[in-house]
Parts: structure tokens; C-alpha cells; sequence
């Protein structure tokens, strides 16, 4: 019996290893369905998952063009965030936020591709919620080249509670030089020095992000083991059985 429960168990652990990789549970790619041609209209309902998007500090959001890392062969949008707040208020509370439901998977890590141009907040900060209220600043961001989208991870596989999580939330937020570095203005720094806010005019653009392929990956609770742990409740229940009928 105990070389069949062993045997078992090294069949099940080799099962568990052989189906751990993480799949996207949640992905924006903010391009038309179907494609349109015109990278300057988009969607922000989620291409893989079911998340929410919601606008914070009152920025609006509209439609550019979209990051190399997505790979859409043609209307690749982006989501453009405007109308950040104005200099030396606000911060930490003009963004985006997403809930990503992790229930049924483990080890989450958020990534998200983002270009900000050089009108815009050059730093930035990525929050946590595990209650869907209560946020954690996890890290932030200085960006150095206004023409680049760029990569940012945020990963929550060493947080137990992000694991199968219905609150799961993430928030990207601009943010203050002082606040982001630890030293310097207590205000919003760019790349080159000339923040402006508010509505955005075409001729003279004011500070935008550009957000594109945000995605929340994560690894399926692994099925094996909970036909293991079924298995060993009715082969326990058998056993106790028998041994009553025996008696
Ligand atoms: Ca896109
Ligand atoms: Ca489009
Ligand atoms: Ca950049």
C-alpha cells in the first residue's frame, strides 16, 4: 500500500512539473475587433480574459498607434492617456487601473508596454491590491527615451495572497520625481523639462502615455492534484469502511 501511495505521488509531482507554465489569463492589445485599418480607434475591453479597465485622476483615454511587442500584423492601437493633472498636483493618483481576477491560477506577473512622451511624467509607479481597496506601491518607473515604447513587469509570484485572488488589482500611476527617486522636485519631471497638462491639442501635444499589451500571466492551479487529493479521500473513506465491516 505504501509503494502504491509513493508511486502515486511521483506520478502526480511529475504531472504537476509537466503542466506548470504560465498561460495569459488577461490580456489588453486595445485593437479594433475585427481590424479596422485606423490605429486611431481601439477598444478597451480585454482581447484574452475577462478584466476591467477603469481611468483614475481624471485622464481621458483615446487611440494612437500601438508597441512593436504587439504582434496584430496591421491596427495595432494603443490606449493614449491625456489630461494628466496639472504641475506640482496630483500625485500618485492620475492612471489606469485593472482588475485581473486570478482565481483559479498562481504566481501572477503583470507586464505592459508604455511609451511617454517627452510633455509627460517620465516616472511613474506600479501598484498592488489584494482586497481591491487597499493598494501597495510595488515600484516605479523612469523613463529615458520619449520616443521608446518601453517593458515593465511587475511580478506577484512571491505573494501568497495574489494566488487565486477575485480582488486582484494593478494600477499604474504617474507620479512625482521626489516620490519616485527619493530626492529632487516634489513635482512632475520629464525628459525635457517642459511638463504640460490638461485637454491635448494636436498642435502641440501635451503630456501622453501610450499603453499597449497589458497582460496578466499567471500558472493554472495545477488539476492533478486536486484529482489527488479526491483520490486519496475515497481511498482513505474505502479504507475506513473496510476496516468497520472487518470489525
Ligand atoms: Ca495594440
Ligand atoms: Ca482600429
Ligand atoms: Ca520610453
Amino acid at each position: 500500500m505504501r509503494l502504491a501511495v509513493s508511486a502515486a505521488a511521483v506520478l502526480v509531482a511529475v504531472l504537476i512539473a509537466a503542466s506548470a507554465h504560465a498561460v495569459v489569463v488577461h490580456q489588453w492589445n486595445f485593437n479594433s475587433v475585427p481590424p479596422n485599418g485606423n490605429t486611431s480607434n481601439g477598444t478597451t475591453s480585454p482581447n484574452i480574459g475577462t478584466g476591467t479597465l477603469s481611468l483614475l485622476g481624471g485622464l481621458n483615454l483615446n487611440y494612437d498607434v500601438g508597441s512593436s511587442s504587439d504582434p496584430a500584423p496591421t491596427d495595432n492601437s494603443a490606449a493614449r492617456l491625456w489630461a494628466f493633472p496639472a504641475q506640482g498636483a496630483g500625485d500618485m493618483s492620475a492612471g489606469v487601473q485593472f482588475s485581473v481576477s486570478t482565481v483559479g491560477y498562481l504566481d501572477p506577473i503583470f507586464t505592459f508596454s508604455l511609451q511617454q512622451n517627452d510633455r509627460s511624467s517620465r516616472y511613474g509607479a506600479i501598484q498592488y491590491s489584494l482586497d481591491g481597496a487597499n493598494f501597495v506601491t510595488l515600484s516605479f518607473f523612469n523613463d529615458t527615451n520619449s520616443a521608446s515604447f518601453d517593458s515593465y513587469t511587475a511580478n506577484l509570484s512571491s505573494i501568497p495572497g495574489a494566488d487565486n485572488n477575485a480582488n486582484l488589482k494593478f494600477r499604474i500611476l504617474s507620479a512625482y520625481e521626489l516620490t519616485a527617486k527619493g530626492s529632487g522636485a516634489s513635482s512632475y519631471a520629464t525628459i525635457n523639462g517642459n511638463y504640460s497638462s490638461g485637454n491635448n491639442n494636436v498642435n502641440q501635444p501635451n503630456g501622453t502615455w501610450r499603453l499597449d499589451m497589458v497582460t496578466l500571466s499567471a500558472t493554472a492551479v495545477p488539476e492533478a492534484s486536486a484529482a489527488w487529493f479526491c483520490g486519496l479521500g475515497l481511498a482513505v473513506a474505502g479504507l475506513v469502511c473496510g476496516w468497520k465491516r472487518l470489525r
